[in-house]
């Protein structure tokens, strides 16, 4: 029987060789991830003889059995169990699942009687039996978008009862905080089938409002909530914790030096880098820092926290994407989807550059269809002071439901993966594009496998050279204003 899961997968696996090609992805791999299980090795040509047989390897199998399954002609798949859990897996590597997903699969798989098993097969032949009717049904309509929504395979459906990701969340009471909880409990952040564990951190004159967004949490009856610790001690908040989002900070008071709020920010970020060091969950806990001034704080929070490697850090600097993006989408008459390779470099501050020279909406460059004085004096310094103009509208209160939308971007592609796809992250420099090693600095980044790499060899003009230096510069002073906590 023709598998329409099958045919979805073959449409990732062509995605997945067009990114492959790009050759921009540098790997940051760090904890267990990678990891292969010495007892399955999908490539072995015994692998290959077992699932297709009479091909040269997988791929042109796969393409193969596509075309066939397009033209509607039956095309046999392996039935006993054991091979289509091997295809199962080896679709799920090429379509870019992690290593990590490859071995919940395999363990969930493994933990399934037969008689499940079984069960499992006949629902999802029953379900490609319907879409094959309605396919057949609709000849002349082009199926392959809607397919790609019903990505489920019933593999893929082993992943369901995966560990549950501990999320700690600073300044929870606050305003953000209050905006992102509930979309990280929906499932927003982490997707639909992944149980969260919420680990709430506010300061003592905060806690009774906590304690109020956790009885409204409560009241929201969360199927993905597996638990929740309201708290003041940055220790029990971080126990553990795979994820840190560091958005409580000190505000920018009435007359308060830019000196000065680095100061104050810099000691609650020193002490949040220490807890985190002594009991998250190391090499595998990821921290994302929203607080401001964030690229400070994140190089502030990792000095800190020495046992978690650097490239885990990030400070956000999505908001500003995702603001400049729109203002282009209005300008240009088109959806958000449809431009790419919009990126903010620098800091997460009025010197980031918003850089539309490397962007696209569909095959054309937006460098060409963008008049450049609007770009130069209306757009640039319209995303740069964005924040500002909100505050003003909002009467004093700054961005909150964005900022909290915009971190459910970043950590959703940071732990999915982009799939090519560019995400302007403030990131560990290692030297790229002359910014000094060590700083945070908001690049164009890819995301595969829990990890990211830097988009480099991106050819940079004068304009954006001059703009991407000053923001370096601004970064360097800042760090030098902090260097005295760091001794
Ligand atoms: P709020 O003042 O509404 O909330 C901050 C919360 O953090 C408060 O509830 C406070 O009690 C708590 N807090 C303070 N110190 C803490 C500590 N040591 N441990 C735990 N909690 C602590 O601010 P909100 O609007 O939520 O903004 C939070 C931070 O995000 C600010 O620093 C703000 O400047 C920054 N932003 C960063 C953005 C970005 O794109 N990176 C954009 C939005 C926002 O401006």
């Amino acid at each position: 029987m023709r598998s329409l899961s099958s045919l979805f997968k073959g449409q990732r696996l062509v995605k997945k060789k067009r990114f492959t090609r790009t050759k921009v992805y540098r790997k940051y791999s760090s904890g267990e991830h990678g990891k292969e299980d010495p007892k399955v090795n999908v490539d072995s040509e015994d692998f290959i003889k077992k699932v297709a047989p009479g091909f040269e390897d997988y791929k042109q199998f796969k393409n193969q059995f596509l075309s066939q399954a397009f033209t509607g002609k039956p095309v046999d798949i392996p039935q006993d169990l054991e091979t289509r859990f091997y295809m199962a897996r080896k679709n799920m590597e090429l379509s870019g699942a992690s290593a990590e997903d490859l071995d919940t699969m395999q363990k969930n798989f493994k933990k399934m009687t037969p008689k499940q098993q079984k069960i499992v097969d006949e629902v999802i032949k029953k379900r490609d039996q319907v879409f094959q009717d309605v396919m057949n049904k609709y000849k002349n309509v082009d199926f392959s978008p809607i397919l790609s929504r019903f990505n489920m395979t019933a593999e893929q459906t082993f992943r369901s009862e995966t560990e549950p990701v501990r999320v700690a969340v600073t300044g929870a009471a606050g305003q953000i905080g209050y905006a992102l909880i509930f979309r990280i409990a929906s499932g927003a952040m982490f997707g639909p089938k992944t149980p969260v564990i919420l680990q709430l951190l506010e300061v003592p004159q905060a806690l009774n409002s906590l304690k109020g967004v956790v009885m409204e949490l409560d009241d929201c009856a969360f199927p993905l909530v597996r638990g929740i610790v309201a708290t003041d001690s940055p220790e029990k908040a971080f126990e553990g914790a795979d994820w840190a989002l560091l958005v409580g900070a000190k505000p920018r008071g009435p007359g308060m030096e830019r000196s000065d709020l680095l100061q104050q920010n810099a000691a609650i970020f020193s002490v949040q880098g220490k807890a985190l060091n002594k009991v998250a969950k190391g090499k595998n806990t990821r921290v994302v820092v929203v607080g401001n001034p964030a690229n400070t704080n994140t190089y502030i929070t990792s000095a800190n926290a020495p046992l978690i490697p650097p490239q885990n850090f990030a400070a956000m600097t999505r908001l500003d994407q995702n603001r400049g993006i729109t203002q282009l989408a209005i300008n240009l008459k088109c959806n958000i989807n449809d431009i790419k390779n919009f990126v903010i470099w620098g800091n997460h501050s009025a010197t980031q550059f918003p850089d539309i020279s490397h962007a696209r909406l569909k095959d054309k460059l937006l460098t060409d269809l963008v008049d450049k004085k609007w770009y130069t004096s209306t757009f640039i310094p319209g995303v740069q002071k964005r924040g500002a103009e909100v505050i003003k509208a909002k009467d004093g209160k700054s961005s909150a439901a964005s900022a909290a939308s915009a971190l459910v971007d970043t950590v959703y592609d940071w732990y999915n993966g982009t799939k090519g796809r560019w995400a302007s992250l403030a990131v560990y420099s290692s030297g790229e594009y002359g910014v000094t090693k060590g700083l945070f600095y908001s690049y164009p980044v890819i995301h595969n496998n829990n990890s990211w790499g830097i988009v480099e060899d991106l050819p940079i003009d004068q304009f954006a050279a001059e703009k991407m230096e000053q923001s370096h510069q601004e970064l360097l002073q800042e760090r030098d204003a902090v260097a005295n906590l760091l001794k």
